[in-house]
């Protein structure tokens, strides 16, 4: 019994010592010492032997079952850091290798442009207003006191849909039809916008640019505020020591019209915005009476105004969508 015991060991001992895998030795373990195991079967035939003999023999058998045990104990130790140090090889992170870059987008510095503008207005009390870009020649031209006939409105110049209507060309027929909308009452507005003329692009024209302009219309609207309001948006944007310059013009819808130039850093004048009373007759188009009230309207080109700031080169630069121009500004306009 004793040597069979002695067998019983070294036999599953050995099988033990070939395992490599942790469910392989639960599989061994319940084989080798559960209730279908060798070693139970001599616990069963204990009760055929003498009394006498039967404590000695049961020692021994729970003894080599004990022993087998912790063997099965130690290897599901060893197996079960094998294990764990294969996880962690293949786990492996090396915290010295460079990140994958995270690459964001940002604003367009045509839209910063326009979004600075809108606040400096925003913070005067103007309203911002968009309307449609395809327009009818109505609210387009006719509203702006341009005439049938007047160049500008010329089937070469602009982009026709069909015979009345066109992409618009500037960004007044917001204007006008606020005008409308308002009855007579005072106005104090900004429109943004796209607008579009039939010109070949190059280095400083564009078929589709982006315009504000601003129409203010109340009883006591005089040249003067329309003075100070262009310097104060010229010194907000291209900082306060600047000064402007007023040149007589002409535009149809303003009367008088002035061009408006901003001392450059190296002593010239630089055209930015054409600006102007309001026409009378574009007053009255819009439901005013011009002996009653006046208003003072502006126009500026964002391209311009972003060129002139940053230096660019080429107006098609803000169409082209170069990333190397438009990270350039992405961090935003500098003050
Ligand atoms: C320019 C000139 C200008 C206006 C736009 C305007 C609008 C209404 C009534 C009167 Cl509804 N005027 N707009 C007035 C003067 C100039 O734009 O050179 N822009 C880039």
């Amino acid at each position: 019994m004793k040597e069979q015991l002695v067998e019983i060991k070294q036999k599953i001992e050995q099988q033990i010592n070939q395992i490599q895998d942790l469910n392989d030795l639960q599989l061994l373990r319940s084989s080798a010492l559960g209730k279908k195991s060798e070693l139970q079967g001599l616990m069963i035939h204990l009760k055929d032997l003498p009394n006498d003999e039967k404590p000695m023999v049961g020692k021994l058998i729970n003894e080599t079952k004990q022993a087998l045990e912790l063997i099965f104990d130690e290897r599901k130790g060893v197996l079960e850091e094998k294990a764990l140090n294969e996880k962690l090889e293949k786990e492996q992170v090396d915290v010295t290798l460079p990140g994958l870059k995270l690459v964001t987008g940002s604003t367009h510095l045509l839209t910063q442009v326009q979004e600075d503008i809108e606040q400096f207005f925003i913070g005067l009390g103007y309203e911002i207003k968009d309307g449609p870009e395809v327009e009818s020649d109505h609210y387009n031209f006719e509203m702006l006191n341009l005439e049938k006939d007047h160049p500008a409105r010329a089937m070469q110049d602009s982009f026709y849909i069909d015979v009345n209507r066109l992409l618009r060309t500037h960004t007044s027929p917001v204007q006008a039809r606020t005008m409308l909308e308002s009855e007579g009452k005072n106005i104090k507005i900004i429109c943004p916008g796209k607008v579009y003329r039939r010109d070949d692009d190059d280095q400083t024209h564009s078929h589709q640019f982006m315009q504000i302009e601003g129409l203010v219309i109340g009883e006591s609207v005089s040249f003067a505020d329309l003075k100070g309001t262009l310097l104060a948006v010229i010194r907000h944007f291209f900082g306060s020591e600047r000064t402007i310059r007023l040149r007589p013009s002409y535009f149809p819808f303003t009367e008088p019209s002035v061009e408006v130039d901003v001392f450059s850093e190296d002593g010239r004048f630089i055209e930015v915005l054409g600006a102007g009373m309001v026409h009378p007759n574009v007053l009255k188009m819009g439901g005013y009476d011009p002996q009653k009230v006046q208003g003072f309207a502006f126009g500026i080109g964002i391209e311009r105004l972003a060129i002139l700031k940053y230096a660019v080169d080429d107006i098609r630069q803000f169409y082209t969508n170069d990333v190397r121009f438009l990270n350039q500004f992405k961090g935003g306009l500098e003050k």
